[in-house]
């Protein structure tokens, strides 16, 4: 058995260093041992002291917790911990045993010993034992043996940083590692008492702050939580964590954390983004922010060796607020970004292949004869255009701009950057104030045509940047974040389309409306189509500010609704932007349904309810023909456009979601009972129907001459 770690614990407390780093904690592919060597590069450079070995789909970190290493692994793993020491890293080996142990078998605690003295033999001296994301129902044998879960997980853990011969660090994760997690708070929870009071003191503990992604986390609340658990937490930051969603990543700087948490703390880990290279920014504004802590000892920094030397600058860099003279803000995040960013920007035009690309051709020295082909210096000629031939593609190199917007698309989990927040909101008031379809070239005013333009313009920058991102010499970098930066190149791409569209500019067939688009027309998978039809769509826009407040539901029409929606109907017809009194209005083919001459087809019909109760109707007809409506559609329109519907909102329902949900919901039904399109009639003075149905972006105006006057029809093929 390897010899156990002389103590370093208790009595050495004092001198401990403030922990900071990066742990390798996330869900699916890990990183590879050069990846990792990488890491401790950088973390050297930048100051930071501590990666933990978390990868939580490594075979025998979790699931086969109980499997030793074969020789091979043993290599590996040696090799790696032997790479953190040269950088002046701590390795911390972290094990989860969680998903299966019998904490009360003293067999099951002396396979978990086994696979860590294995390790200890490999040269590690630091460990961690983590039990987040397991059942916290305890196995019979369990609950004979403990009173809590607590207890179990504290009486392991003890035993095993005791067999290990207290190791200078040691760091437990528990299972309720966040507020929100707490029952039923955390100055309450017996669970956080329990390792609070029993788990040895030379034991650190893991938090993530008030959620698992926490937005912020206060001092008030690592103050609340030390006090629990008897000790200052390692916070396990999962701030620029992206195994939860595939189609995210962050770059955004690390923010919300104030600098006085740091004499509050142990230590902080980052977990970041699963791709190692796009994690620059997510390591390089920690170690920043680690090391503008407010000085002297309360400073993180300072222990970590190089303190950013070559790398994100002296503590002066970031001695920079933005808030003016009089305010102490020691870290100011926008600026570690940038100096994150050139620091970056400096690593893409760095050739990461053997045999990369040749470089630029001004570049390359031209051989003393004309005639002769230039060399590169693999030796291959190069081709030279003659006169008339098509001139070499040059790329253009990226910029620091091109960073800076790159992370504004990507930034943080609850917050876009300056540039998406301005395309969304722009692109929300072009869509607000565009004029209806139908009214000609330049049916838009002089403002929302530059607003336009300017949109456009916000959309080239984006394609551009790519062009420039695909052309980087660092293909390492790119091939990270290639699906990233091709989604967001498509997304904006659809927005673009769309606004030409709105403004008259664009064919209203491309793209957006086409019938037969390609899969990229519409995005997002079975996943995608799941998530539109929940009712929580759309709720979280991170560019709404404040939040909409309201409650809606969606609930599917029945017979009893017949009162309550001819009442809408009424009062909307009183009401109408065009006051005309309801005899003089046009009657529609609708009117029959709205005011319960004709009952809608089964599964068509949903009603919008919110505090008030009733604020608004969609019914429709599979077939309106059929349900004996003249429709003055013409036949082959009709042919396309088989079923009707209508809708109506009270005045009071201001946000178009619920109802664009409430449509979505009936397009849905209309379409499983096997109709090819839908049609509505709206009145040509009813300027709000009209021009939500505009928006909806896939009804567009029907030609057929035998409308009463004053009625415009509108379809969607399904
Ligand atoms: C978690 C997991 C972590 C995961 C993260 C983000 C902890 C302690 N555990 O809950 O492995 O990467 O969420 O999805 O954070």
């Amino acid at each position: 058995m390897p010899k156990p770690i002389a103590s370093q614990g208790g009595s050495e407390a004092g001198k401990r260093r403030f922990i900071s780093g990066v742990v390798e904690g996330f869900y699916g592919r890990p990183w590879t041992m050069e990846q990792r060597t990488d890491l401790f590069r950088r973390e050297q450079k930048w100051g930071l002291n501590t990666y933990l070995y978390a990868p939580k789909d490594d075979y025998k970190h979790r699931m086969y917790w109980r499997d030793l290493y074969t020789p091979q692994e043993a290599e590996q793993l040696k090799a790696l911990i032997s790479a953190a020491k040269q950088h002046d890293v701590e390795f911390i080996y972290a094990i989860s045993p969680g998903l299966d142990i019998t904490f009360s078998s003293s067999k099951e605690v002396a396979t978990l010993k086994r696979k860590l003295d294995q390790v200890l033999g490999f040269g590690c001296s630091s460990f961690s034992l983590l039990f987040d994301d397991i059942e916290t129902e305890m196995c019979p044998a369990d609950r004979k043996t403990f009173s809590s879960f607590a207890h179990a997980q504290v009486s392991v853990t003890n035993e095993v940083y005791l067999h290990l011969g207290e190791p200078g660090t040691f760091l437990f994760c528990p299972t309720d590692y966040c507020a929100a997690f707490c029952t039923p708070n955390v100055s309450q929870s017996s669970y956080l008492q329990t390792v609070g009071e029993k788990l040895l003191p030379g034991v650190d503990v893991l938090w993530t702050g008030p959620k698992v992604v926490s937005h912020i986390i206060s001092v008030a609340s690592i103050e609340e939580v030390s006090s629990v658990l008897r000790r200052p937490p390692v916070i396990w930051d999962n701030i620029h964590a992206n195994d939860y969603d595939p189609q995210r990543l962050f770059l955004g700087p690390y923010k919300d954390r104030p600098v006085e948490l740091i004499p509050k703390l142990r230590g902080v880990l980052t977990n970041p983004n699963c791709e190692f290279y796009p994690n620059f920014v997510a390591v390089h504004t920690l170690a920043t922010w680690c090391r503008s802590g407010t000085g002297g000892a309360g400073g993180a920094g300072g222990a970590g060796g190089a303190g950013g030397a070559g790398g994100a600058g002296g503590a002066r860099d970031v001695d920079m607020s933005e808030e003016g003279p009089g305010q102490e803000s020691s870290f100011c995040p926008q600026r570690a970004l940038t100096l994150a960013l050139t620091d970056w920007l400096q690593e893409f035009l760095t050739n990461d292949q053997a045999g990369g690309p040749r470089p630029p051709s001004h570049t390359l020295k031209k051989d003393s004869s004309d005639d002769e082909p230039m060399q590169t210096e693999a030796g291959d000629p190069v081709h030279v255009p003659g006169p008339g031939e098509n001139p070499l593609y040059t790329a253009e190199p990226l910029t620091l701009e091109d960073l800076v917007l790159l992370a504004e698309l990507f930034y943080l989990p609850y917050e876009h950057g300056p540039r998406a927040r301005t395309m969304l909101e722009e692109l929300d008031w072009l869509k607000n104030h565009s004029q209806p379809a139908g009214m000609g070239e330049d049916k838009q005013t002089a403002e929302w045509n530059s607003r336009a333009d300017r949109f456009d313009n916000m959309c080239g920058a984006v394609v551009q940047m790519f062009n420039r991102l695909s052309n980087a010499p660092n293909r390492s970098i790119l091939y990270d974040l290639y699906n990233y930066i091709c989604d967001i190149k498509s997304g904006v791409g659809l927005a673009r389309a769309y606004v030409k569209t709105l403004g008259g500019r664009g064919r209203p067939s491309a793209q957006l409306m086409n019938n037969d688009p390609e899969p990229w027309g519409f995005r997002g998978g079975l996943s995608g189509e799941f998530q539109r039809m929940l009712p929580c769509h759309g709720n979280r826009d991170l560019f709404r500010q404040p939040p909409m407040t309201t409650v809606y539901s969606i609930r599917p029409y029945c017979p009893q609704d017949q009162a309550e929606v001819q009442k809408v109907f009424r009062e909307m017809q009183r009401d109408g932007e065009g006051k005309i009194p309801p005899s003089s209005q046009p009657e529609l083919l609708s009117d029959g349904l709205s005011a319960g001459r004709l009952p809608p087809s089964p599964q068509c019909g949903y009603i919008l309810e919110d505090e008030g109760g009733v604020c608004g109707y969609v019914l429709g007809l599979t077939d309106a023909k059929a349900a004996g409506t003249q429709s003055a559609l013409s036949e082959s329109v009709q042919g396309d456009f088989p079923s009707l519907l209508t809708m109506q909102l009270r005045p009071r329902v201001s946000d178009p979601a619920p109802a664009h949900r409430m449509i979505s919901s009936l397009l849905a039904s209309l379409k499983t009972s096997g109709s090819r399109g839908v049609f509505c009639e709206v009145r040509h003075d009813d300027r709000r129907m009209l021009d939500f149905f505009a928006k909806t972006g896939s009804f567009a105006p029907l030609k057929t001459a035998a409308l009463p006057p004053g009625v415009v029809a509108m379809g969607t093929k399904l």
